[in-house]
C-alpha cells in the first residue's frame, strides 16, 4: 500500500477537491510527522484522511406545481476524536462527494482549532435553493431531516448551515427533527433567537474574520484602520465581513455573487450594507440591483474572458473571498499583488488554489487559511451548544468577547506553532499543524478505534 498522500491519491482519484485539501494538509504536516514518530507508528495521517462514516440518501420532494423531484442528500461524520462531529450543510447543484469531504476534512482541523470539545463533520445536498418559494424549500428540508435524524443527535453530530442553508432552512430542518424525536435539543446550531440561537452566530464567521485579519495585520506592525478591501461573495460571510470592515475603519470596495461583482471606488455605507442584507436575505435578488438603486455602484458581470477573476482587478491593500471554494487561481493571486494587496483573509472553505497560496507565501503575503480565519463560525455555533445544554442565553455583548477572545487565541496558537517547526508566519503550517496535533493525541490517547 502506497503511504501518506499517494495513499489517498490512489484510492480516491477522482475527487479533486478532497485531494486538494489534502495536499495542502499534509505539505505542513510533512514537518510534525518527520518530528513524531508515535504519529507515524500509530498511522495517524492515514487514519484521519479516512471518514468515519460517510452517509449518503435519497431526498424525494415535491414542487409547487406538483411535480417530483429526487435529489441526493449527504452527511459526512469525518472524526469525533475530540468531540461530536460538527459543521454545516451545504445546498447547492454543484455538491458532490468529493466537495463533501473537502469540506468534513477541513472542518475537523478547523474546529480543532477553535479550542472547543468539537469533531468534524458536512453534509448537505445539490439542491438549488435559487428560485424556489418559501414552501418548497420547506418541504425539501422536510424531506432531508426525515433521513438525516437518524444520523444526528446533540451528542452525536450536530449540523449547521453553509451556503444555501441559513436562518429558513434551519428553522425547516429544525423543526422536522423535533417532531419525529419530540425533544426540544440543540442538535442544530444557527437556530433563530426565539427557538435556542445565539446572539452573533449570525455575524460570527464574517466577524471572526475580520478579526483574525486584524490580528496579522497588528502582529506585523500595521492596521485594517483605511485599508482598503475587496470582498467576494454576498451571503452570510460576506453580509458581516462588509459590516465589521465598516465598523473597525477599513474601506470595503466589492461583492459578488456567482453572476458578476460590484465595485464601489468610494467604499460601502451601512445603508448600502442594509440594502444588500435586505436584498439577499428577504428579496433574495441579484447583486446587479445594488447598482440600480446606488448611482456610485459598478457592477462588472462575470461573462468576459477574465471570468470571475475580474473581482480581484482592483487597488487594495486587503481581500477577503468570501463565496466559495477555488475563487482565487493563481494568476488571481498575481494580480492582487500587482494591484498592492498584503493581506488575504479567507471566509470561504479552501478559498484559494494550492497555486495561489504559493504565490501569496513566496511573496510574503500575510495570508490567512480559511481554516483558521474563517473559524469563527462554528466556534460560535460551538458557544450555541454550550447555551443549549445549559438552558442559558448569554448576552451579544459576552458572545462578542468570547468570539474575539477565541480569533486571538487561534491567531497566536497558529504563529506560536509555525515558530515551533521553524516557519515563523507561516499561517498555513500553523493552522495545519495545531489542528492536526490536538487530534492527533486523542487519537493515540483512545487507541486502534
Ligand atoms: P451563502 O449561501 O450565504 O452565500 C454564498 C455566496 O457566494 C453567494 O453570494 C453566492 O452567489 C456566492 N457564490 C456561490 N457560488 C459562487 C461561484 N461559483 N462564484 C461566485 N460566487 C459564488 O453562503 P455563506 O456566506 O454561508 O458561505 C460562503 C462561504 O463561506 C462558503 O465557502 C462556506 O463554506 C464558507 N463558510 C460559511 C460559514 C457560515 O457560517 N455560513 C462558516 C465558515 C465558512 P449566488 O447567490 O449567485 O449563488
Ligand atoms: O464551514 C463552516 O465552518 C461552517 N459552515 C459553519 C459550521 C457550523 O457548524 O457552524
Amino acid at each position: 500500500m502506497s503511504e501518506g498522500l499517494q495513499f489517498v491519491k490512489d484510492r480516491d482519484p477522482h475527487e479533486p477537491e478532497f485531494i486538494q485539501s489534502v495536499t495542502e494538509v499534509y505539505e505542513s504536516l510533512k514537518v510534525v510527522l518527520d518530528a513524531e514518530a508515535a504519529y507515524r507508528k500509530a498511522k495517524i495521517f492515514e487514519r484521519l484522511v479516512e471518514p468515519e462514516r460517510m452517509v449518503i440518501f435519497r431526498v424525494p420532494w415535491q414542487d409547487d406545481k406538483g411535480e417530483y423531484h429526487v435529489n441526493r442528500g449527504f452527511r459526512v461524520q469525518w472524526n469525533s476524536a475530540i468531540g461530536p462531529y460538527k459543521g454545516g450543510c451545504r445546498f447547492h447543484p454543484s455538491v458532490n462527494l468529493s466537495i463533501m469531504k473537502f469540506l468534513a476534512f477541513e472542518q475537523t482541523f478547523k474546529n480543532s482549532l477553535t479550542t472547543l470539545p468539537m469533531g468534524g463533520g458536512k453534509g448537505g445536498s445539490d439542491f438549488d435553493p435559487k428560485g424556489r418559494s418559501d414552501d418548497e424549500v420547506m418541504r425539501f428540508c422536510q424531506s432531508f431531516m426525515t433521513e438525516m435524524f437518524r444520523h444526528i443527535g446533540p451528542n452525536t453530530d450536530v449540523p449547521a448551515g453553509d451556503m444555501g442553508v441559513g436562518a429558513r432552512e434551519i428553522g425547516y430542518m429544525f423543526g422536522t427533527y423535533r417532531r419525529i424525536k419530540n425533544e426540544f435539543t440543540g442538535v442544530l446550531t444557527g437556530k433563530g433567537m426565539s427557538y435556542g440561537g445565539s446572539w452573533i452566530r449570525p455575524e460570527a464567521t464574517g466577524y471572526g474574520n475580520v478579526y483574525f485579519a486584524g490580528e496579522m495585520a497588528e502582529a506585523a506592525g500595521r492596521t485594517l484602520k483605511g485599508a482598503v478591501c475587496m470582498v467576494s461573495g454576498s451571503g452570510n460571510v460576506a453580509q458581516f465581513t462588509l459590516e465589521k470592515l465598516l465598523q473597525v475603519g477599513a474601506k470595503p470596495v466589492s461583492a459578488s455573487d456567482s453572476s458578476g461583482s460590484i465595485y464601489v471606488a468610494d467604499g460601502f455605507t451601512a445603508e448600502m450594507i442594509a440594502f444588500l442584507k435586505n436584498l439577499k436575505n428577504v428579496k433574495r435578488g441579484r447583486i446587479k440591483e445594488m447598482a440600480d438603486a446606488f448611482p456610485n455602484v459598478e457592477y462588472i458581470p462575470f461573462d468576459g474572458k477574465a471570468g470571475p477573476g475580474v473581482q480581484w482587478n482592483h487597488k487594495a491593500d486587503c481581500a477577503f473571498p468570501s463565496a466559495t471554494q477555488n475563487e482565487i487561481n493563481e494568476a488571481d493571486a498575481q494580480n492582487m499583488i500587482n494591484n498592492g494587496v498584503w493581506l488575504v483573509s479567507e471566509g470561504s472553505n479552501m478559498s484559494t488554489t494550492l497555486g495561489g497560496i504559493g504565490v501569496f507565501q513566496e511573496n510574503k503575503i500575510l495570508y490567512g487559511p480559511a481554516k483558521a480565519s474563517n473559524a469563527g463560525g462554528v466556534a460560535t455555533s460551538g458557544l450555541e451548544m454550550s447555551q443549549n445544554s445549559m438552558r442559558y442565553l448569554w448576552t451579544p455583548e459576552e458572545v462578542d468577547q468570547k468570539l474575539k477572545n477565541i480569533m486571538v487565541t487561534i491567531h497566536k496558537t497558529c504563529l506560536d506553532t509555525a515558530a515551533k517547526y521553524g516557519r515563523p508566519g507561516d499561517y498555513v503550517l500553523g493552522a495545519n499543524a495545531a489542528g492536526f496535533i490536538k487530534v492527533a493525541e486523542a487519537m493515540l490517547a483512545q487507541g486502534l478505534v
